[in-house]
């Protein structure tokens, strides 16, 4: 399953954020504890189910029993990553157990408090005082440092081996780098980018040189996005200059808290609220004061098209890391798998993946015993190299 990273500085709405996204209706969650730990949960990409599509419905006419009213929820694992405090890259505060954790997620949300009422330590400070934009700076100079630190600790090693082994350093440096998380092929297109003078003359390369290739190989190994939490309190013009200031990050507008609230008041039936939608209605009677604080929150959801919780773990899953989802079946005309239950299962996948690919997904049996697949919507053979899209329905032939 893809592991997500929620970090940030203290008191930036982490937690908050983890809990909102983690707390779901027992008729969405297909898992039934959706806290693993007390800082690993389970997430869900909103995807449109394909059961509502006019052909399919014709093969299907009772639906698939696995979405609401049409929205499928796909399980992904979020961590609730320790806070990040100056100097973490030297170790300060829990620098070393919040950089390990880091490793293991394929992308990283970075929730920065938008409301400018958390200095950069996180101690709370009057709202609009402290400018979020500096929380950026030092979430990716911390990053940037780390991973400097790496390669500048064993430079000298990696240089010697270069040159005696006739090695190549891209290669020496993933393998040095292996427990980020990052590749040969990441390492060599961060070379080729950072502005080092004399790249083929390793023994030239100094200090400044070795920083500059670790900021490249941080923007190629770690996917980021930036959410503006708090967007509720915060002033409008540290939303706006927050988007304007990342050139190649998309930042979204987030309330964690509204989405807790909305998410609490479904689950105990005071609303039907479904994580993603853009307006909801009160199916129970309220105090006034909750009442009150559901009309701020709808405002809220109106102004922004949502919380932005759904809008970031889907982004994340889907254009971020580049997946698609795909539906394997048994039976490719009435789409089920083996006991009759229908689409019964979402796999996400990366773009590139093949019906080979999918099959492994499912169990490794099906990868190994891989014939070929069938196209469930037009019954056509695939192609061990055919590459799937997005919302595909296919039939896995394997032999046993
Ligand atoms: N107004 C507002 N407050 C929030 C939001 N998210 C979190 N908070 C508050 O910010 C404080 C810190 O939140 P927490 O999730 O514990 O932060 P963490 O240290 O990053 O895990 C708490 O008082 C939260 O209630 C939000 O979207 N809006
Ligand atoms: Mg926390």
């Amino acid at each position: 399953m893809i592991t997500i990273a929620i970090a940030g500085k203290p008191n930036s709405g982490k937690s908050t954020l983890f809990k909102a996204a983690t707390l779901a209706d027992v008729e969405i969650a297909a898992y039934p504890f959706t806290t693993i730990s007390p800082n690993i949960g389970i997430a869900y990409v909103r995807v449109k189910c394909p059961c509502k599509e006019e052909a399919i419905q014709q093969l299907i006419p009772a639906g698939c029993g696995k979405c609401i009213d049409g929205s499928r929820f796909i399980p992904v694992e979020l961590m609730d990553v320790a806070g990040l405090v100056r100097g973490a890259h030297e170790g300060k505060g829990l620098g070393n157990e919040f950089l390990d954790e880091l490793r293991q997620a394929e992308a990283i949300i970075h929730v920065v408090d938008a409301s400018g009422g958390t200095d950069i330590d996180g101690n709370v400070v009057e709202i609009g005082s402290h400018d979020p934009l500096e929380d950026v700076s030092f979430f990716k100079e911390e990053l940037n440092m780390w991973v400097y630190g790496i390669i500048k600790r064993n430079w000298r090693k990696l240089e010697r081996k270069a040159e005696l082994e006739e090695d190549k350093i891209e290669r020496l440096l993933s393998e040095q780098l292996a427990g980020v998380g990052v590749t040969e092929e990441q390492i060599k297109a961060a070379i080729f980018k950072s502005e080092i003078s004399d790249k083929d003359n390793l023994k030239s390369w100094d200090d400044e040189d070795l920083k500059n290739l670790a900021t490249h190989i941080v923007t190629r190994s770690k996917k980021m996005i930036i959410v503006a939490n708090k967007a509720d309190i915060a002033p409008e013009e540290n939303v706006k200059r927050l988007k304007e200031a990342k050139e190649d990050e998309l930042v979204i507008p987030c309330s964690a808290a509204a989405e807790l609230a909305l998410r609490t008041a479904a689950k105990n039936n005071f609303i039907n609220y479904l994580s993603g939608d853009t307006d909801f209605e009160i199916a129970h009677e309220v105090t006034e004061k909750q009442r009150k604080g559901l009309d701020g929150i709808k405002n809220l959801i109106h102004a922004y098209g949502g919380t932005g919780v759904q809008e970031i773990i889907n982004h994340v899953v889907f254009d971020l890391l580049e997946n698609i989802v795909v539906y394997p079946v048994e039976d490719e005309h009435k789409l089920t798998d083996s006991t009759g239950r229908v689409l019964p299962d979402a796999h996400i996948l990366k773009i590139w993946s093949t019906p080979r690919d999918l099959a492994f997904s499912v169990h490794s049996d099906l990868g190994e015993g891989f014939l070929y697949a069938v196209d469930a919507r037009t019954k056509l053979r695939l192609s061990e190299k055919h590459a799937l899209k997005d919302k595909d329905i296919i039939k896995v032939v394997y032999t046993r």
